[in-house]
């Protein structure tokens, strides 16, 4: 009899702390210390430079992050421009989320397709080959571990995509020039 009560009061629990729709790019340049600045996202979503560094390193890391949705692929748009030459490393991710009372934060697995640059050059951004991503992985293997994707539900173009969540980024080091900004165009979904 305690059953249906339990289910009732978790409820709105669950509704309020429920998965972010969101894929998210971060933008490393602490080795390099390039200023990176002027951001903007679509759909929608914010670009910041990382809060939780340190003062000198804070304006050489940016989290872009735009609202995607659950199962569907759509457009995502973000915008960077660094203010210095060199290299930088981008991070492709999904959004942070713990849930209430946790002490860990859950994975929001993120798939990426299609994912092209302009204002730089990127390798294999349709992710049909291994070539030139680091994935971050675990060892041994866990069921979050960044993974190439031939499941053609998560396939935007070709026949292979990008799942990621937050602790299980891929990884690419890409050139920048110092005032050329940068646009990382691709198509995103978040799995539900
Ligand atoms: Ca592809």
């Amino acid at each position: 009899m305690k059953r249906p009560l339990l289910a009732l009061l978790l409820i709105p629990v669950a509704g309020l702390f429920a998965q972010p729709a969101q894929a998210r790019i971060d933008i490393d340049a602490t080795r390099s210390k390039i200023p990176l600045t002027n951001f903007a996202t679509k759909p929608g979503g914010y670009g910041a430079n990382a809060s939780w560094l340190k003062p000198d390193q804070k304006p050489c890391y940016a989290v872009l992050q735009a609202d995607v949705t659950n199962n569907q692929f759509v457009p995502v748009e973000l915008k960077f421009t660094p203010l210095g030459t060199g290299t930088v490393t981008l991070q492709v991710k999904g959004p942070y989320y713990k849930k209430e009372g946790d002490t860990k934060n859950t994975p929001v697995f993120v798939f990426w397709d299609k994912l092209e640059v302009e204002g730089a050059v990127l390798k294999n951004g349709d992710f049909e080959t291994a070539e030139g991503w680091i994935l971050q992985t675990n060892v041994p293997a866990t069921p979050e571990d960044a993974q190439f994707s031939k499941d053609a539900a998560r396939v935007k173009s070709g026949k292979g995509s990008l799942r990621v969540c937050h602790d299980r980024a891929a990884f690419q080091m890409v050139d920048v020039k110092s005032n050329v900004q940068v646009t990382l165009r691709g198509w995103a979904q978040v799995q539900k």
